[in-house]
């Protein structure tokens, strides 16, 4: 489950150079039968098993370092977000548990320092919400992306979601391209983006304005989408239809 989205893109590039060293260790490693078994089945009954408490916590004596911080993935956790990647990214050591569908021994939670979830969905495993993690934690590296700052550039570092891109060519089955981008007067280009990105952010996640850094040119250009939508809705009583 790890091999390919570790040897791909960015995080493979981040690790020739480097940058970040990530190593996958299999639990069945820290067991000591023949049969390499990491779970049983669970006390007071019930279906399924359970992954046993033994192979966390020799792998985690095994792995610990002084610096390292452990996290445990799990539904329970509490959600992972950009804030926590930027945390994340400044640590020596992270050392990544994963449960599994079947769940794990109670026990296993005291050896984190923190409990993570990637959101309210199931998905089988750890692994990748582990994955997830690294990927937007390693992103975060100082010199992982290549242009220094695109890291920054990105939504939810500056709080907004991002505006519309295009690429050639300037017309295709009749959507043209905006003409504004076509001007190259970037001045235009620059409030134009800004706009687009303000008035996405408004309609889809009005959440992440109230907690986004806005300039007072921003607020003008919020009032100006705010005035047009408003024009519209006494219009044709469906402004909002669009987007
Ligand atoms: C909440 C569902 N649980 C109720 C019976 C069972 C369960 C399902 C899937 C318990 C663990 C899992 C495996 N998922 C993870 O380990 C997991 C996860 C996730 O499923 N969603 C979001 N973030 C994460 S982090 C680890």
């Amino acid at each position: 489950m790890f091999a390919g989205p570790l040897d791909q893109s960015i995080l493979r590039r981040a690790q020739e150079k480097h940058l970040v060293e990530i190593r996958v260790h299999d639990l069945r490693d820290w067991t000591h039968d023949r049969h390499r078994v990491v779970d049983d089945v669970p006390y007071g009954g019930g279906a399924g098993m359970v992954l046993k408490p033994e192979p966390f916590f020799e792998a985690v004596d095994a792995l610990r370092q002084d610096e390292s911080q452990v996290l445990l993935l799990t539904p329970q956790g509490e959600r992972f977000n950009h804030a926590m990647a930027c945390r994340l990214a400044e640590m020596r050591h992270l050392i990544f548990l994963c449960g599994r569908y079947e769940g794990f021994d109670e026990r296993v939670r005291t050896l984190a320092d923190r409990e993570v979830s990637i959101g309210d969905y199931v998905v089988s495993g750890g692994e990748l919400p582990a994955l997830v993690l690294i990927d937007a934690t390693v992103r975060l590296i100082p010199g992982v992306l290549g242009d220094e700052d695109s890291a920054g550039q990105d939504s939810f570092a500056g709080g907004l979601l991002d505006h519309p891109q295009y690429t050639r060519p300037p017309v295709y089955r009749e959507l043209r391209v905006p003409e504004v981008l076509l001007s190259g007067d970037h001045k235009q280009i620059r409030r134009w983006r800004r706009k687009e990105a303000l008035h996405r952010t408004l309609r889809r996640r009005p959440d992440l304005l109230d907690r986004a850094i806005l300039s007072v040119e921003d607020q003008g250009l919020l009032s100006e989408i705010r005035t047009k939508e408003e024009g519209e809705m006494s219009n044709t009583g469906r402004g909002h239809e669009h987007r």
